[in-house]
C-alpha cells in the first residue's frame, strides 16, 4: 500500500474516532499522521527498512506499527475492527459539504441517522432543523450537499486517475504484442476530473485476446466489469473505472483521435471531413459518405493517417493538443494557424504560492526551497498564511519580521547557487474588501498573494466588489484561486468572474492556477478570455509539502487548456526579470 491510500485510512480512522466520541488527541494524533505521511518525501520503504518511522514528528512507537502493517500487508485489523463497529453509511455521510464528524455523530446519536439516504429524509421532515445547533439554514445546507455528493459521485480528481493510470499504461507499453498505446479520453485532455480512464492500444489481432487477458489481470485492477475480444472495461483500485480498446496499426490514429475527445471536437472534425471532402470519419478510419460518392470512395481508401498529425492534416488542419480539444475555437484556429503554442513543464523557472511549518506547511522555508532547487527552478516564493487565518496559524505582524530574519539569512546561502527565495504572504482579503495587515507590514514583502478564505457566503456582487477592492490595493501582486472551489467537494462562491478578470487586467494583478488537484482555480475556461485582456498567470503549487511541488505539472496541463503560452505565465520568467517585476509592482 502507498503512502497515499495509508494517509487516506489514517484520515478515516481519525473520523471514525471522532465519531465515536473518542478521546480528541486521540482523533488529532491521526489526523496529523495522516498529513505527515501524506507528505513524506523520503521513500516509506526505506523509512521502515531502517526503522525510522518514530523520527518523524508526531508519528510513535504505535503509529509506525500501524503505518508498517499497511506497507507490508496492505491491511490493518485495527482499522478492519473499528469500521466493522460502526455503520458504512455514517462514512458515506461525511463526505457531504461541511458535514463533518461532529454533526454526523449529533444526528447518529439523536435521530439514529446512519446514511445519506435516511438523512436526506429527516432534512425533508424538518428534523435537522430542530435540532440543536443545526437550525433551518444548516439543513438546507445538508440538503444541497446531498445533491452535489450524487452529482459528483463517480468521478474523480485528476491526479489520483493520473497515478492509477501510470503502471497499466507501462505495463502495456512494455507487452509483446502492444504495437502502439496511449492514454485517451479526459485524462489525455487534462480534465479538471476525470469520469473514467481510456487506454488505447493497437497490435495485430490474432494477439489482441492476449492483451485483453493480460490487461484483466494487472496488478491495478479490483474487479473485471466487462470483457470481449477488442475491448474490457475494469474498475481500478481506489474505485476508478477503465475501458481498454485494442485496434488495428492502421486504425490507431483514428481511433486515439476519436477516444481522446472531447465528444464536441469529435463532432466538429467529422462535420469538417464530410464538408471537406464529403467522407465520414470515425474511430476506424475515413469512408465515403455515400456509396454514390464513388470518386470520394477511392480517396476515402487512399488516405491513410499514420499519426493523428497525419489525420489533422488531411483535414487541413494545424495539429491541435489534446488539450485544447475542446471545441472552444481550436479548429478555426487550426485552420487559420493561429494556434497557440502552448506553455510546457520545462519552461517553468520558479513559483509562488508555497507554505512552510511557519503557517500550515509540514517543511521548513529551507526544505521546501531546497526541494524547489532540486527540482531545477530558480526561485521558490513563500507565501505563509497571514494572521486572520488562525486555525492554519496564520502569521502576526511579530512572526512576519522574524520569518523576513529567516529568509534573508537563507538567501545569503542559495545566492551562490543562483537561486532566489521570494517573501510573499498568503494574505487574507477581509470580508469589506481590506487587507489581513497594514501596508507597512505588506511593504516587508517581496510579493502579496491576496485570498478570500472566510465569509463564502455573500451574494455574488459583494463578493465581487470585495475581491476588486483587494485587486485595485497597490501592494496585491497576485489573485489566489479565485473562486475558493474544491473540486467534487464543494462549489466556489459566487461571484463575477468577468469582472474580476477585467479588474485584474486593469490593475495590472496576476490572476494564479492553483495547481492543488482539488482547486484548479482559476477555471480554464476563463483564462483565453483573460490572456485576451493582457492578465498575467502564476501557476502555483500551493504546496504544504516537499512532495505537493509535483502538483506543477497539473497547473501547466491546466495553463495549456486555457490556451496560455510561456510568455502569458509569469513564473516562467527567468529570476533577473522576475526580480525585475516583482518591484516595479511592489512601488506600482
Ligand atoms: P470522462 O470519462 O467523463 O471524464 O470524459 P471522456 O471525454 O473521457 O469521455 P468517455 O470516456 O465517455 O469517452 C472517451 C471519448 O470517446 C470521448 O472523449 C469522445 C469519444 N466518444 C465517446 N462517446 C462518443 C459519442 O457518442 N460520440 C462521439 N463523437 N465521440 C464519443
Ligand atoms: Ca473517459
Ligand atoms: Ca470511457
Amino acid at each position: 500500500m502507498d503512502k497515499k491510500e495509508i494517509a487516506g485510512i489514517f484520515e478515516e480512522i481519525g473520523a471514525l474516532l471522532e465519531l465515536k466520541g473518542d478521546n480528541p488527541f486521540r482523533v488529532r494524533a491521526y489526523y496529523n499522521a495522516a498529513r505527515m505521511v501524506d507528505g513524506l518525501q523520503e521513500d516509506l520503504g526505506t523509512l521502515i527498512k531502517e526503522e525510522r518511522l518514530t523520527d518523524i514528528k508526531g508519528i510513535g512507537k504505535d503509529l509506525a506499527a500501524k503505518i508498517t502493517e499497511l506497507y507490508t500487508t496492505g491491511k490493518l485489523a485495527f482499522y478492519d475492527e473499528l469500521k466493522s463497529s460502526m455503520p458504512q453509511g455514517l462514512l458515506e455521510m461525511l463526505r457531504i459539504p461541511g458535514f463533518g464528524p461532529k454533526r454526523a455523530k449529533v444526528v447518529y446519536d439523536r435521530l439514529k441517522v446512519d446514511s445519506i439516504e435516511k438523512l436526506e429524509a429527516a432534512c425533508k421532515s424538518g428534523k435537522i432543523a430542530a435540532l440543536d445547533g443545526f437550525g433551518e439554514k444548516s439543513q438546507q445546507k445538508i440538503l444541497e450537499g446531498i445533491v452535489l455528493v450524487r452529482q459528483f459521485s463517480g468521478r474523480h480528481h485528476y491526479d489520483k486517475a493520473y497515478a492509477a493510470a501510470q503502471p497499466i499504461i507501462e505495463a502495456l507499453r512494455s507487452h509483446d504484442g502492444v504495437i502502439r498505446c496511449s492514454i485517451a479520453g479526459s485524462l489525455r485532455r487534462c480534465r479538471e476530473t476525470i469520469g473514467d480512464i481510456d487506454f488505447l492500444v493497437s497490435a495485430k489481432p490474432k494477439d489482441a485476446a492476449a492483451i485483453i487477458d493480460d490487461f484483466a489481470q494487472m496488478p491495478g485492477i479490483l474487479s473485471v466489469s466487462a470483457k470481449g475480444e477488442t475491448k474490457a472495461s475494469v474498475v481500478l483500485k481506489g474505485g476508478i473505472q477503465a475501458d481498454l480498446r485494442v485496434v488495428t496499426d492502421d486504425q490507431y490514429a483514428f481511433a486515439l483521435n476519436y477516444f481522446t475527445g472531447s465528444k464536441d471536437h469529435n463532432v466538429a472534425l467529422r462535420a469538417r471531413a464530410l464538408k471537406l471532402k464529403k467522407l465520414s470519419l470515425n474511430e476506424y478510419g475515413f469512408s465515403p459518405a455515400s456509396e454514390k460518392e464513388k470518386s470520394a470512395k477511392e480517396l476515402g481508401s487512399s488516405i491513410k493517417c499514420k499519426t493523428e498529425e497525419d489525420l489533422y492534416e488531411a483535414l487541413g488542419l494545424e495539429y491541435v493538443e489534446p488539450e485544447l480539444r475542446e471545441d472552444m475555437g481550436e479548429i478555426e484556429a487550426a485552420e487559420n494557424g493561429t494556434l497557440p503554442k502552448l506553455v510546457k513543464l520545462e519552461n517553468l523557472r520558479g513559483t509562488f504560492h508555497c507554505h512552510s511549518t511557519w503557517s500550515d506547511g509540514i517543511e521548513t522555508v529551507e526544505a521546501m526551497a531546497q526541494a524547489a532547487f532540486d527540482l531545477g527552478l530558480e526561485y521558490f516564493g513563500i507565501a505563509d498564511h497571514s494572521k486572520s487565518e488562525r486555525q492554519a496559524h496564520g502569521l502576526d505582524e511579530k512572526r512576519v519580521r522574524q520569518q523576513a530574519e529567516e529568509v534573508k539569512k537563507l538567501n545569503a546561502k542559495f545566492a551562490r547557487e543562483g537561486f532566489r527565495i521570494f517573501f510573499g504572504t498568503e494574505c487574507d482579503i477581509l470580508g469589506d474588501g481590506s487587507l489581513d495587515f497594514d501596508d507597512q507590514t505588506l511593504a516587508l514583502f517581496d510579493y502579496v498573494v491576496a485570498a478570500v478564505h472566510q465569509g463564502f457566503n455573500m451574494d455574488a456582487d459583494k463578493m465581487t466588489k470585495r475581491i476588486c477592492k483587494a485587486l485595485a490595493h497597490p501592494k496585491v501582486t497576485m489573485l489566489a484561486h479565485p473562486t475558493s472551489r474544491l473540486l467534487l467537494v464543494r462549489e466556489g462562491y459566487a461571484v463575477n468572474m468577468p469582472e474580476v478578470i477585467a479588474t485584474a487586467a486593469k490593475y495590472n494583478k496576476i490572476i494564479e492556477i492553483n495547481a492543488h488537484p482539488y482547486r484548479l482555480d482559476m477555471d480554464w475556461r476563463l483564462w483565453k478570455h483573460a490572456k485576451e485582456l493582457g492578465v498575467k498567470c502564476a501557476i502555483n503549487p500551493d504546496a504544504h509539502s516537499i512532495p505537493d511541488l509535483q502538483y506543477l505539472a497539473v497547473g501547466v496541463g491546466i495553463a495549456r487548456k486555457g490556451w496560455l503560452e510561456k510568455k502569458d505565465v509569469i513564473n516562467c520568467l527567468p529570476l533577473k526579470d522576475v526580480e525585475k517585476v516583482l518591484a516595479k509592482m511592489k512601488t506600482g
